[in-house]
Order: C-alpha cells, then structure tokens, then sequence
C-alpha cells in the first residue's frame, strides 16, 4: 500500500471525526464579538446543536455576559446576568437545547447591537421536534453536564479515528 492511500485514508477518517464531533461557532464570524459584525445574520447562518461549542473573541474593551431571559435581551438589561466572562477568548459549551442570550458588559455596547441569540437544537440524527421556545430557559449556564447522546457519539468518533489510523499504520508495516 502506498503513502498516498494512507494519506488519503486518515483523511478520510479525520474528515467523518469532523462531521460527528461537535463544532466550533466562532460568535460573528471573522470579525468576531465586535460592534461591526452583524450578530443577526450571523446567528441565522449557523446550526446550533446540543455539543457544540461558541468561542467568543474580543478585545479588553469588552466582554461576554449571559443574560437569563428574552426581555432582558430586548431590554439590554444586564442586571439580570446568569454568566460573565472576560477571557478574551471564551468557549461556551451548549450543553441542553434552548435559546440562550448573550451580550457585551461594556456600558452602551448591548444597545449597539453587540448581542446575540442562540437557538440550539438537538445534534445528531436530524429529529425535526424540537421544542422551541415557549418555556423560558431560566437556568442554563455552566457547562457541567454534558449530553449522553452527543459525548457517546464524539466517543464513538474518537474510536472510529482511532482504530482507522492503527488499521492503516498495520497495513502499511506488513
Ligand atoms: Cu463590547
């Protein structure tokens, strides 16, 4: 077996590691957790699922502040914080479906639209009945309890990965 099959298995294999595992939502794309970047369109663009991870980045001028309810959202009011980071480089895990609700923490910044609204739905095996949102997402911070579904399906992934590179590594020794 030659280099080239090797290479292109292990990319194969690190391709499907990619699709299952969860992803990583840079919050505004390139331009990151700034004024100028649209948060709405962004949001809109994306496919929040139960695993998957936001990663806030900013500079010192701001920062990232949970807020617990729709109307806090639309008011701007930060009294009612449930989080607050200022890292500069923030990972999130969206460990339940839901919406979440973030914004910056630097007086005026929220009223210039430097907020954003997270829907996650379930991952994985595209179950269209997903409850939306209704009921009020009251508690939902940290990042303790990780999903059975979605931590067994990275395992499995990780196995998968895994098992590909050693099967190949054999093959190509014998
Ligand atoms: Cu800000």
């Amino acid at each position: 077996m030659g280099c080239k099959n090797i290479i292109l298995l292990v990319l194969i294999a690190t391709l499907i590691t990619k699709e299952v595992l969860a992803t990583q939502h840079v919050v505004g794309g390139n331009q990151g957790w700034d004024p100028s970047s649209d948060f709405d369109s962004w949001s809109s663009s994306q496919t929040f699922k139960v695993g998957d991870q936001l990663v806030f980045k900013y500079s010192s001028m701001h920062s990232v502040v949970e807020l617990g309810n729709e109307s806090a959202y639309t008011k701007c009011d930060i009294s009612t914080s449930l989080n607050s980071l200022s890292s500069g480089k923030d990972v999130v895990k969206l460990d339940k479906p839901g919406t979440r609700y973030f914004t910056c923490g630097t007086l005026g910044h929220c009223g210039q639209g430097m907020k954003v609204k997270i829907k996650i739905v379930k991952g994985n095996g595209s179950s269209s009945s997903v409850s939306s949102p209704s009921s009020s997402p009251s508690s939902s911070s940290s990042s303790t309890t990780s999903g059975d579904a979605s931590s067994a399906s990275q395992y499995f992934a990780s196995l998968l990965l895994i098992v590909t590179i050693s099967f190949v590594t054999m093959i190509s020794l014998f």
